[in-house]
């Protein structure tokens, strides 16, 4: 039996709580299909310890809501993932979105028929939904990647992988841990599991840049001033020409803030603003010179003041050393947003194993063997991080007109038109997809954004009575052009991240999100609309 809908999507993150409150308004049918048992997406699954984000709660909301906006009460500054989780549910009950989403459900393929113009959507337990559009809203880093290392499966011990956290809690008093994986999520882990094993190892292949977060419990009196104030604030996140964290100074600032370049500062000014960011606290710390990831000069002073404040901090010189990167310009690799982690190589009961000069051999039943010793472990957990922005996609077999599939097209990278669709697969969006500022902005206002710009452009196909669209393959040839260009306009290809793929083996290289801002691409974006969906084709 299949059930037929409007639309059908993906995803019960925030992308698909937002677009299903849309979509329900304006009366249309929809589904959403979700493989966990409850909403929130990556907050749902990343319960590791230590787990919370790494944009200001303030920042980090819906702004469609002001009702929403005001009721909601964060507590810190930076939220932990249970408020997080919380937060989503909040917004499914609220907005009545649970009766439309089919929990515990896997997508495994979705396909394009030409002649009945539909989408047919079938899942792992072999229901079918049909329907005219399909969006995936599947998230950017949702696909766990598992490290090859011989005899991982031979552990014996307690294992956990960051990325799927047991739902229980996890208590690690007593135990001998290992940790494999220095990325957002080591960082934030290690210094909550140290607080609790008895030793903890940690095993860094390379080391990432961290700034310290400075989280607290947020004042009530700075959050009602700062809410007074939030359209303001949300159009400043928005239009901004960053990455949409916008600024959470009480009186908003301007949106375009022209950046303050290496050039123009003497090195005691350059160090002034660089300390000043370091104690306000948090990834802006990567906008105080406003050329830090355009110029190599501007980059090497930063890293060099990240590096004198690990070594200040971490009293072992050597291994102060082996935590300094010195492999990638700062932020070209994700800037991490910590608490403690730096300080927490002083206790004593605390390693640090360097795999570059120590290789991991192989993982037995009871521990790990490096080149140059065994370490026994109770408990080995793993952050190794995840196939990024395509992952998800290319996990489910899609196919678009002529049985094309997309794994077939996106050989050699993904290619979207805007990071919104992909020629050859009619009424098929993304969100947050490949080509968009996504994984480089605030999620919340680029999830809005693509749903706002999805609804409006539904809408007009009905208005002009048009059943399809996609994009013209010189629109989207043109777009993947500009999206390196901007790219390589950057020391991003320098970082060899996950942003390029370059974290799973064989996976093509290519930059995967789009650098030039959320203002910058939102006013792209707009004017396509307005000139009739530029580059888009319709039947
Ligand atoms: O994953 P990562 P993550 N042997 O890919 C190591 C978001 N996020 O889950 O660099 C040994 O960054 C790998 O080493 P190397 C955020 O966007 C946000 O931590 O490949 N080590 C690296 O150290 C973030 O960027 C938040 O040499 C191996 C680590 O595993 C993104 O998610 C919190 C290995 C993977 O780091 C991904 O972060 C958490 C091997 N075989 C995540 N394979 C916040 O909002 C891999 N590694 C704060």
């Amino acid at each position: 039996m299949s059930e037929s809908l409007d639309v059908v999507i993906v995803g019960a993150g925030f992308a698909g709580l937002y677009l299903s409150h849309r979509l329900q308004e304006s009366g249309r049918s929809v589904k959403v299909l979700e493989q966990g048992s409850d909403v929130g997406g990556t907050w749902y699954w990343n319960r590791y310890p230590g787990a919370r984000c790494d944009a200001e709660s303030l920042a980090y909301s819906f702004s469609f809501s002001s009702a929403l906006e005001q009721d909601w009460h964060w507590t810190e500054r930076y939220a932990a993932q249970p408020e997080i989780l919380a937060y989503a549910r909040h917004v499914a009950d609220r907005f009545g979105l649970r009766s439309r989403i089919q929990f515990d459900t896997r997508v495994v393929s979705a396909s394009w028929s030409d002649t009945a113009e539909l989408w047919t959507v079938e899942t792992e337990a072999g229901e079918i939904f049909t329907a005219n559009f399909c969006v995936m809203a599947t998230g950017c880093l949702s696909v766990p990647q598992r490290p090859v290392i011989e005899g991982l499966d031979d552990f014996e011990g307690n294992f956990y992988q960051a990325s799927q956290w047991p739902h229980e809690p996890v208590n690690f008093n007593g135990q001998r841990v290992g940790i494999i994986g220095t990325g957002s999520s080591g960082i934030q882990a290690i210094p909550v599991i140290a607080g609790e094993a008895d030793h903890l190892t940690v095993f860094q292949r390379t080391p990432n840049f961290s700034v310290p977060a400075h989280n607290g419990a947020l004042d009530p009196t700075w959050v009602d001033a700062f809410k007074a104030n939030y359209p303001a604030h949300r159009t400043n996140h928005k239009l901004g020409n960053g990455s949409g964290f916008g600024d959470l100074d009480i009186e908003p600032r301007a949106q375009m803030i022209d950046p303050i370049l290496f050039e123009s500062l003497s090195d005691g000014q350059a160090t002034s603003l660089l300390e000043e960011a370091w104690s306000r606290g948090g990834a802006r710390f990567m906008a105080a010179i406003g050329d830090t990831l355009m110029n190599e000069s501007a980059n090497a002073f930063v890293q060099r003041f990240v590096h004198a404040k690990i070594s200040e901090i971490v009293e072992d010189p050597v291994i102060a050393e082996a935590l300094s990167p010195t492999s990638h310009p700062i932020g070209t690799r994700r800037i991490c947003v910590d608490s403690n982690y730096y300080a927490t190589f002083n206790e004593p009961h605390v390693r640090l194993v360097n795999l570059r000069s120590d290789p991991i051999l192989k993982i037995t039943a009871n521990g790990v063997k490096t080149e140059s010793e065994f370490i026994e472990l109770d408990t080995l957990v793993i952050a190794t991080g995840f196939d990024a922005m395509t992952g998800a996609l290319l996990k489910m077999q899609i196919s678009g007109r002529e049985g094309r599939s997309l794994a077939e097209i996106w050989s050699e990278g993904p290619k979207t038109y805007l990071g919104l669709m992909t020629a050859g697969f009619p009424n098929l969006f993304m969100i947050t997809g490949p080509g968009s500022p996504s994984v480089l902005s605030n999620m919340m206002v680029s999830i809005e954004q693509h749903v706002d710009w999805i609804m409006d452009c539904l809408s007009d196909m009905e208005t002009k009575e048009r059943h399809s669209i996609e994009p013209a393959e010189s629109a989207q040839a043109a777009w993947v052009e500009h999206v390196q260009v901007v790219a390589n306009s950057t020391l991003f290809p320098q970082g060899g991240s996950w942003y390029l793929g370059a974290n799973i083996p064989g996976k093509p290289r290519l930059f995967m999100p789009y650098a030039a801002g959320v203002g910058p691409y939102r006013e792209i974006c707009d004017s396509v609309a307005r000139e009739d969906y530029r580059g888009f084709d319709f039947a």
